[in-house]
């Protein structure tokens, strides 16, 4: 395919509801948008870096400036054998996954609509149907949590992630447990605690949680093997893994039994490919995280999430819980049983709203 034009774009969306995590509170998000036009086709990504570096070093500004001065112009106006040749190309860049990712799996819908299959076939998925969780941010009271995750689980959400941190975690696991004993239920700490707080970690166990996700440092495998040894809860890895090769140290290691992809994290579908390939051959489940996308990034989770080794229920869940309206037609929806319907039409399976997204448009910058 021939790159012939791409643009950039930032639009802002409030939540409907603020997302806090142990690294801080978000209320409105700055998403950059990146659209490619080759051959009369068109494909859009979506950058999911925060707007601060928090989760991760990169923010949207960081990408765009990425996007805009680096990895546009690499492939601007060249012809491409397919988007994987993208990202062997976008190799020697180190780090700046998310934009790189935004922009390889736009030519992805592109890929898949000249092939005339859906983007989830494009990229190697074979379910028509994929299990949803959620996941719900540190709230102001016990009370206010308990009822969030009583409307979500009567939605049909088949699990229940929340977010923990020192303060907001054993005392919210007992409570949640003594409501809800049955439920699938994990915690995700975004790097909150230490190898210090060994002892405060093992008392995770005795809420048979499916697993903890990044207990201890965004950069670290060595101290995850360590913790792992002491306890039974499977540690899960999220802000770790950044390519399939740390993937391999990972496992190896035994820092983690179970691993959260994320596209922009790993820098597009060719590496998340991998990492899913890998982890198949190694029995470590993976799922696939979220970063609170709009309808695209959502469209390209839910491609992802139909491939074979996805089998736990992911952060992919409907656009309702994040916007009072998306950018896609139409928008995510979830089923009773707790589930989201993977498109099978020819491309990204959801239609760009272009009138909505001009009017979010806060800067746009074109690359002809
Ligand atoms: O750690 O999984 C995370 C959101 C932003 C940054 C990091 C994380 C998250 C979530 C939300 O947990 C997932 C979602 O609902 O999109
Ligand atoms: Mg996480």
């Amino acid at each position: 395919m021939k790159i012939n034009r791409v643009e950039l774009r930032e639009i802002q969306m409030p939540l409907v509801h603020y997302f806090e995590t142990s690294f801080g509170k978000t209320t409105l998000r700055r998403i950059v948008l990146v659209r490619v036009d080759a051959e009369g086709l068109t494909g859009w990504g979506e950058v999911t870096a925060g707007e601060e570096p928090l989760y991760s070093h990169e923010t949207f500004e960081t990408a765009w400036h990425v996007l805009g001065d680096f990895l546009i112009p690499w492939v601007l106006g060249k012809q491409w054998a397919s988007p994987s040749e993208v990202a062997a190309k976008f190799r020697p860049i180190r780090g700046h996954n998310m934009a790189k990712a935004a922009l390889e799996n736009a030519l992805w819908v592109i890929e898949a609509q000249q092939k005339g299959i859906s983007l989830a076939a494009a990229v190697g998925g074979t379910l028509q149907e994929i299990p949803c969780g959620v996941s719900i941010g540190i709230q102001s009271s016990i009370e206010e949590l308990l009822e969030k995750i009583a409307r979500e689980v009567s939605a049909g959400y088949q699990r229940i992630k929340v977010k923990v941190k020192p303060g907001w975690d054993i005392n919210v696991l007992e409570r949640i447990r003594s409501e809800f004993p049955r439920i699938a239920l994990m915690a995700d700490a975004n790097s909150a605690y230490t190898l210090a707080d060994l002892n405060h970690l093992k008392q995770f166990d005795r809420f048979y949680l499916m697993m903890i996700e990044q207990p201890l440092g965004w950069d670290d495998i060595i101290d995850h093997a360590r913790l792992q040894r002491e306890i039974s809860t499977p540690i899960c890895l999220d802000e770790s893994i950044h390519s399939p090769d740390e993937a391999r140290k990972a496992i190896e290691l035994g820092a983690c039994k179970i691993i959260n992809v994320k596209l922009g994290r790993v820098g597009g579908f060719t590496s998340a490919q991998r990492i899913h390939e890998l982890c198949r051959t190694r029995n470590i489940p993976v799922w696939c995280g979220g970063m609170l996308e709009s309808g695209i990034g959502r469209a390209h989770n839910i491609a992802m999430s139909s491939l074979p080794g996805f089998t736990l229920p992911g952060d992919v869940s409907a656009s309702r819980r994040y916007w009072l309206e998306d950018i896609i037609c139409p928008e995510v929806t979830v089923s009773a049983r707790g589930t989201i319907h993977v498109p099978q039409t020819p491309g990204l399976g959801y239609e760009p709203d272009l009138d909505r997204i001009e009017k979010l448009t806060m800067r746009k910058e074109l690359f002809a």
